[in-house]
């Protein structure tokens, strides 16, 4: 009997047909609700699914007797229970190295975005503000030559590194639980604990995967060491910066900007005066949001999917000991 793989999301229809040769495919709308019996349907007859941002709960768990593998359309899987798959035999398959370049490009978008006040001035412009030539009140910051502290050096954290050293001939710090000793080489990249990196930097970009240990790794504490001219770029998780101490800091003059694709909540409840503020940047978690790299990001989990389920290792899976 043919496999049955859910899709909750997006795929070309290449990539559906590509499933479909393969799978009997039923397309099913997030949230999944539970009470639907046409979701019960799907969910007791589903081997795979494949989608992002899926809320993988211990009911769902249960409606899906047969499941043998989940396919996140995403590098991040911190909204998805880990241990409790592996201990069901689950596979869980995510999507790195395909959105390392455009997610890095996001990082040095909200870089030179915070920096030259490119937001704020633009909106500026259309304003019609620009009646005489722009003093000092409107002047940015350099990037060019500043030191770039880098919160978590893994592919993500890398690619931003290299873009700073290589492209704007900044000086790398990173703070990594492993050094680094290639891209020490590479790009003249020096490790630092996380406070010293705090008070060295010009940018602090953070690119750490949300754990138990990472969530509110910057805080009060952390933004106090930065330099008042410092600059936040977050691209990683909302949660791990506490924003309330972020929002004191940005509003007290204790860092200079902020740049933030992701948020604790999102979207971002209307009640945040975080993109109010002339010092931020918001973007809605853009990091990935390119044609190119969600469609490949789409591939990724199919091809993990497919091979998954025909019983072959999956190209990125996050659980080995399933496979042991
Ligand atoms: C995702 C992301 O695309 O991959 C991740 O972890 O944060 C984004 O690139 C987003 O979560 C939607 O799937």
């Amino acid at each position: 009997m043919q496999k049955s793989v859910i899709v909750l999301g997006r795929l070309s229809s290449s990539q559906w047909a590509e499933l479909e040769q393969h799978f009997h495919v039923l397309e099913l709308t997030k949230p999944l609700n539970l009470t639907q019996p046409e979701v019960l349907a799907a969910l007791s007859q589903a081997h795979g699914i494949i989608g992002s941002g899926l809320a993988i709960t211990p009911q769902l768990l249960d409606a899906a007797p047969n499941l043998k593998a989940i396919a996140t359309v995403s590098v991040g899987y911190d909204n998805i229970p880990v241990d409790e798959l592996t201990q069901l035999g689950i596979m869980l398959c995510n999507t790195p190295d395909v959105l390392t370049e455009t997610t890095a490009d996001t990082g040095f978008a909200l870089i030179m975005a915070t920096a030259r006040r490119v937001v704020e001035l633009a909106e500026w412009v259309k304003a019609g503000k620009w009646q005489t030539s722009i003093g000092p009140a409107l002047f940015g910051s350099d990037v060019y030559g500043k030191t770039l502290g880098m919160v978590g050096f893994g592919r993500i954290g890398q690619a931003v590194a290299r873009r700073g050293a290589l492209g704007f001939g900044m000086q790398v710090l990173y703070s990594n639980a492993s050094p680094k000793p290639a891209l020490e080489k590479e790009l003249g990249a020096q490790r630092r604990e996380l406070n010293e990196l705090l008070t060295e930097a010009d940018f602090v970009c953070v690119t750490v995967p949300l754990t138990a240990s990472t969530e509110h790794l910057i805080g009060a504490d952390e933004f106090a060491l930065m330099k008042p001219s410092g600059i936040l770029i977050n691209i990683a998780r909302g949660k791990v910066i506490d924003e309330n101490a972020l929002i004191h800091a940005l509003n007290n003059n204790v860092i200079q900007a902020a740049g933030l694709d992701v948020f604790a909540q999102e979207p971002l409840s209307t009640d945040s005066p975080l993109p109010q503020m002339s010092n931020v940047v918001a973007l809605p978690h853009i990091g990935s949001a390119t044609h190119e790299t969600r469609d490949a990001m789409a591939q990724r989990a199919v091809d993990n999917i497919r091979l998954a389920l025909q019983g072959e290792r999956p190209i990125s899976l996050v659980n080995e000991e399933v496979c042991r």
